[in-house]
């Protein structure tokens, strides 16, 4: 492998995004978008699981080199899957970091699982990584990750992000073995949230449960280690969003769209098939807006596009199932001959094809119960027409409420707010969306995913933090 005489960058993630043909869709989710962002300019590499499964683990590392980063990748055994991936990740953090903690599965099993996956990794990417490397680890798969390279002697400065929401101390209390999970967290020189809030729940069980002390400068101490603390709000690649909003495929599922839309205005919303977003709620928000306003009824329609994800896990069986029902129930009871209310595709698209449903929606309904970040919701202001732009329905329990301020927030749990939000975003006068827009805009287009990478690496190779590295 070339070496370059700066620091690379080494990120680690559970999945590794596969370069895709232009054009082809599918569920790829908001990491596996963001990085491949961040990791276009960046030499690096990137090392993660295949999504193979194998009979018995060999540590057989596989190198593929696109758009100067080199990926390494490794298969992982059916029962390291289950216990790691469906299991601990999907099936315990996954829920209860969402509040769901009546999801929440504690197996022990699954712990063991996670903690071999986590050595797994570490024994293999270990090789790969030079002494001044920074390494970038993401996500909750891999929490312990940091704590295990560093018992295999790396002294690199290490950083971890956190892409979900970090839950309140009470909920995260629930979880066997919840000191041994968060103490982990101590091997890395940064850790990131995507919020203020995030940040302050880590805090607030960092003071409460292991005895630390929080600066305002964001180190925190806990007996003698120190770490760097933080919010970075994670943002989209704007400039390749904008350049797909403006590509022909883009022009063309806009027409496509409002052809079919037949004059009637169009609500959007994009998620993966997931609980977390609330999917369910905002069926009902917008059933509830049907019989509130029955003047509407044949004038407007959702088009939700929900491609399946996690289908192994049961939870996301269940949650399939009840929204099938409830989309049949609530278009059976509503429907005219030449109307249905609600169009729900299981499906991906293509990324310039969302662009250009974005563009051609009055409104997106973007209403998790709770979420990290949320990337829909930037993609949906990035792709708008600055002189006729549409209206966006945002949760305020999505980290990106915190900095879309000038949408119309709501309470996803509540079908009047979802209902009025919907009138109101319906109603509103041209004038007052532009200036809405535009201020949303600014700050997607502004805070990009460049600027949140570059933050972060920032702070990754900076003054921040890490002591005693030689005490070990
Ligand atoms: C996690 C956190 C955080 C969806 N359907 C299609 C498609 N997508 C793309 C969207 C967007 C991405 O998937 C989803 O990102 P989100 O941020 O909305 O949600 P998660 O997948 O849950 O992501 C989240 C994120 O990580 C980053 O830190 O924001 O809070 O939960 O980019 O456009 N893409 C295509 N076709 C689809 O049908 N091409």
């Amino acid at each position: 492998m070339d070496r370059d005489p700066v620091s690379r960058l080494i990120v680690i993630s559970n999945r590794v995004a596969a370069p895709k043909p232009d054009g082809e869709g599918g569920a790829q989710g908001g990491l596996a978008v963001a990085l491949s962002a961040a990791l276009r300019e960046y030499r690096g590499l990137w090392f993660g699981w295949s999504g193979n499964r194998i009979d018995e683990f060999t540590g057989k590392i596989d190198f593929q080199r696109h758009d100067g980063v080199t990926s390494a990748t490794i298969d992982l055994e059916e029962q390291d899957v289950e216990e790691y991936y469906n299991g601990y990740a999907n099936r315990t953090l996954w829920p209860l970091f969402h509040y769901r903690i009546d999801l929440a599965e504690y197996v022990r099993s699954f712990g063991a699982g996670y903690e071999r996956v986590n050595e797994r990794f570490a024994d293999t990417v270990t090789p790969l990584i030079d002494p001044d490397d920074l390494v970038w680890i993401h996500d909750y798969h891999l929490i312990p990750l940091g704590a295990q390279l560093r018992q295999r002697g790396l002294r690199n400065r290490m950083g971890f992000f956190l892409h979900i929401p970090w839950p309140p101390a009470r909920l995260l209390t629930s979880l066997p073995a919840h000191e041994h999970l968060v103490l982990s967290l101590l091997a890395y020189d940064v850790i990131g949230f995507h919020t203020k809030e995030w940040l302050e729940s880590f805090q607030n069980y960092v003071e409460r449960e292991l005895g630390g002390h929080c600066e305002p400068d964001g180190t925190i101490h806990v007996g003698e280690r120190s770490v760097h603390a933080a919010a970075y709000p994670i943002g989209i690649d704007y400039k390749e969003f904008r350049e797909a909003a403006e590509s022909e495929a883009a022009q063309e599922a806009f027409e496509r769209l409002r052809k079919s839309a037949d004059g009637r205005g169009t609500i959007i919303g994009v998620d993966r098939l997931d609980y977390s977003k609330g999917l369910e709620e905002r069926f009902l928000g917008y059933r509830r807006f049907l019989e509130d306003h029955e003047d509407w009824q044949g004038e407007v329609f959702l088009l939700q596009i929900a491609p399946p994800s996690r289908g192994e896990v049961h939870t996301y069986e269940k949650i399939r199932e009840s929204l099938d029902e409830l989309s049949g129930r609530i278009n059976g009871e509503f429907a005219a001959v030449d109307w249905v209310p609600i169009r729900y595709v299981n499906q991906g698209y293509g990324r310039e094809d969302l662009a250009g449903f974005y563009r051609a929606s009055q409104i997106a309904l973007v209403t998790p119960l709770r979420d990290g970040m949320n990337l829909v919701a930037k993609e949906y202001v990035a792709a708008q027409d600055p002189e006729d732009p549409g209206v966006l329905i945002l949760s305020r329990f999505a980290g990106a409420a915190l900095q879309l301020t000038d949408a119309l927030l709501v309470n996803p749990y509540s079908k009047e707010e979802i209902s009025d939000a919907i009138k109101q975003a319906l109603d509103m006068p041209r004038e007052e969306r532009i200036r809405r827009w535009r201020s949303m805009n600014e700050v997607v287009k502004q805070e990009d995913v460049v600027w949140w990478r570059r933050n972060f690496v920032a702070a990754l190779q900076g003054e921040a933090t890490q002591d005693e590295r030689a005490a070990g």
